[in-house]
């Protein structure tokens, strides 16, 4: 692997760093971490992602260069390399983005934590059990012996994408490493309460009063059974001035209910259809559902999907199912 890699890197120039749609803290953190590191060891850099981020994620992009694909002016011709960060299939990046893959004829080095990779990329180095992509990129660098290339803000994209991939350190995913990883970012500068603050502390009063809505008059917990669910329809975000992450995170509320280890969150968007969100902990897995009945999947405890039905009847289709997840 590392030797592969250092010759796809000894070979290229202008490099492409791409992620996932709606991208999250690790996305954002490990195309920020990656683009820095490359930029200092020389080359040009640009990362390319399919749509923006939440406003609380944007700062980390301040001084990149960057675009989002629906105002991109690309010549993808340029570029010698593409990095696939936090990503394990082409369509991952949305249907209008994935194009770019068929407009690439350049190597590709995929870099991510979730499993089953399809084999898109000339080097795929996967590992489904580390916590995020931006500890998977820090552990990359070590064993190129290049990780004193990171500089202070790929080091605080680093700890951004370990922080929001892990629940603030708390998912099963952390280990011994992953702390070893912070303390070396922090180390290099990182004052960990302002990656927090920066995240966690950037609430609007809306986004507040939409949550309590939403676990005061929408959380549905299934009698007798572990499984809990969470459903808004977009009149009720609107009805709250909805902005793109308000809801994040808003899923692992069940999960802090006592007796409660699966959690569904199912959310209408424009057309009509339905953004999922499932958790669990334990002995609970929630990928394969989101797999089998929503067109989604993920890691074993936390999975996306997608409903073409409406909100009705997506929340009926859950409750006909829901067993199998027990
Ligand atoms: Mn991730």
């Amino acid at each position: 692997m590392i030797e592969t890699f250092k010759k796809l890197l000894d070979n290229s120039n202008r490099v492409l760093v791409t992620s996932h749609k709606s991208p999250d803290g690790d996305a954002v953190g490990s195309s920020v971490a990656c683009y820095e590191f490359l930029k200092s060891i020389g080359k040009i850099p640009f990362v390319l992602l399919p749509d923006p981020p939440a406003s609380n994620l944007m700062p980390y992009l301040e001084d990149v260069d960057y675009s989002f694909y629906e105002n991109h002016n690309l010549d993808f011709s340029q570029f010698d390399l593409v990095f696939c960060l936090d990503y394990n299939h082409e369509y991952r990046v949305g249907e209008e983005m994935s194009d770019v893959f068929n407009q690439l004829a350049c190597k590709k080095i995929m870099i991510d934590h979730h499993p089953d990779p399809s084999a898109f990329c000339d080097l795929t180095i996967s590992r489904p059990e580390v916590c995020s992509t931006a500890q998977l990129f820090f552990e990359v660098l070590e064993e190129l012996e290049m990780s004193n290339e990171l500089n202070l803000k790929a080091s605080k994209a680093i700890y951004l994408g370990i922080m929001t991939d892990t629940g603030s350190f708390r998912y099963p995913s952390v280990n011994a490493k992953t702390h070893d990883v912070l303390a070396k970012v922090i180390s290099n500068g990182v004052v960990p309460f302002e990656i927090h603050e920066s995240i966690f502390d950037q609430n609007t009063s809306e986004k507040l009063k939409l949550r309590g809505y939403a676990v005061s008059d929408k959380m549905e917990l299934i009698k007798d059974s572990p499984v809990g669910l969470i459903s808004l329809s977009i009149e009720e975000l609107n009805r709250f001035n909805y902005k793109k992450g308000d809801t994040e995170g808003l899923v692992n509320v069940i999960l802090s209910i006592k007796g409660m280890s699966i959690a569904i969150f199912m959310v209408e968007n424009d057309e009509g259809k339905v953004k999922m969100s499932f958790r669990s902990k334990g002995k609970y897995f929630v990928n394969e559902f989101a797999k089998k009945h929503f067109n989604g999947g993920g890691h074993k405890y936390a999975a996306g999907g997608f409903s073409h039905s409406n909100l009705l009847e997506t929340k009926n289709k859950v409750l006909e199912y829901y067993k199998e997840l027990l």
